[in-house]
């Protein structure tokens, strides 16, 4: 069986999404996704100048003879834009193979650990009560888990996470357009002083079974995170996410010392060698690498197994901009992982992406369910990605009040 053909199409519904279509000599293709936020040209790049001539004529169910040509063949090994290529060709390869077995991908992975996996949305609000009002519409349709962003009195701009209007005209995706980043402001005494009790008040007001999130975004010192940690504990928070920058892996020593407040880290991470020593050191509860960004099936699946080995589970990144390719991926790493925590979910549920990203996935009462379609269970179409190409787009970036700049 050989590898024939392989096309990389860039945009999608609102995002730019890198989608690749790997085609062999007896019909069977793989679909795998490559995208990576405001950095999209590069995968695609990365894809079609290198890997792509690479796989043409390899056997496609050599999965792990590839991924190791591609991550040792490269020399200088790892980071982001590399590791999300390498997932692109590694699901795409996964898919065939589950495809060739008849088989939904996770029977290949060991079979369902679960039936649906535990979910968590988005809640944000300009102010407090708007935040509340964004908690009660999830918790009314039926979601256990619930990460919360709140707009801070005084600050002089939204920052990550935090909804631009009210009510109806919420919407927290902010307008990422243009390659020039638009900068936000952070005040991090503002936060230190006005989070934890908007978080009790979240607490008081929908009471001890909710799951309630909170994500830090890298903002915070190591001595402050472990201030925050502490004073959020009586909250009894399911996970308080990225309190300092992730590049740092004792940034938490200060943290755990003070506080058993549970610690999720990961979405920037790309390879196991990112994490191991904070996975081994036990100083965090929750991996949140996306398996597009760290690999593909392939090595994510090395990362799950180290955690699991230390009490770590998973709660894999899952952004709007991640696509439906990568959340189904997603789906099946969850039906198996015997160490699964919980899943972020905000894939744009559009009529446009559905139509672009045709699949039997579906959620229900805060539980995503995999379907059970051989492969990944995901399909693309190719005369709707006519409709849409890439659109330049950047994440904004962060300063202090004083202009210095900070982390996004
Ligand atoms: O691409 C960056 C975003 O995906 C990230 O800012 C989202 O922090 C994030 C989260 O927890 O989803
Ligand atoms: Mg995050």
């Amino acid at each position: 069986m050989k590898i024939t053909d392989a096309k990389v199409f860039l945009g999608g519904p609102g995002k730019n999404y890198v989608t690749l279509k790997i085609m062999t000599d007896q019909g069977v293709y793989g679909l795998g996704d490559a995208t990576i936020n405001g950095r999209e040209t590069l995968t695609a790049a990365y894809l079609t100048d290198y890997l792509i001539p690479n796989l043409i004529g390899k056997d496609p169910r050599n999965t792990e003879d590839i991924w190791q040509f591609f991550y040792r063949g490269a020399y200088f090994r790892r980071g982001p834009l590399a590791m999300t290529a390498f997932a692109a060709v590694d699901i795409a390869l996964w898919d065939i193979k589950a495809k060739l077995a008849g088989m939904p991908l996770y029977q290949l992975l060991g079979g369902k650990s679960r039936e649906g996996a535990l979910v968590y949305a988005h809640a944000t609000g300009s102010d407090l009560e708007d935040l509340m009002d964004s908690i009660a519409y999830y918790v009314e349709q039926g979601y256990k888990a619930v990460r919360v962003q709140c707009g801070m009195p005084g600050m002089p701009s939204a920052s990550y996470g935090v909804a631009e209007g009210k009510g109806q005209n919420r919407n927290y995706i902010t307008d990422f357009s243009g390659i020039i980043p638009k900068e936000e402001i952070w005040d991090t005494d503002r936060y230190m002083r006005f989070m934890p009790g908007a978080l009790a008040e979240i607490r008081d007001r929908f009471g001890p079974d909710l799951k309630i999130l909170h994500d830090v975004h890298h903002r915070l010192l190591p001595r402050e995170a472990a201030e925050f940690a502490k004073a959020v504990e009586p909250v009894r928070l399911y996970w308080l996410e990225d309190p300092t920058p992730a590049d740092d892996q004792d940034a938490l020593k200060l943290l755990r010392q003070h506080s058993t407040v549970p610690i999720a880290i990961g979405e920037v991470f790309n390879s196991i060698w990112d994490c191991n020593k904070l996975i081994e050191n036990e100083m965090i509860d929750f991996i949140r690498v996306a398996v597009t960004h760290a690999g593909g099936i392939t090595h994510t699946r090395r990362i799950v197994d180290l955690a699991g080995m230390h009490n770590v589970r998973t709660g894999f990144h899952g952004a709007p901009s991640h696509s439906p390719i990568c959340m189904a991926a997603q789906a099946h790493l969850n039906a198996w992982a015997p160490n699964f925590g919980i899943q972020e979910y905000l894939v744009l549920g559009t009529p446009e992406c559905d139509a672009l990203f045709p699949s039997e996935h579906f959620l229900r009462d805060g539980f995503f369910h995999v379907s059970d379609a051989p492969g990944l269970g995901v399909d693309f179409d190719e005369t709707e990605a006519a409709r849409y190409s890439y659109s330049p787009g950047s994440l904004p970036v962060a300063r202090l009040t004083d202009g210095t700049l900070w982390n996004y």
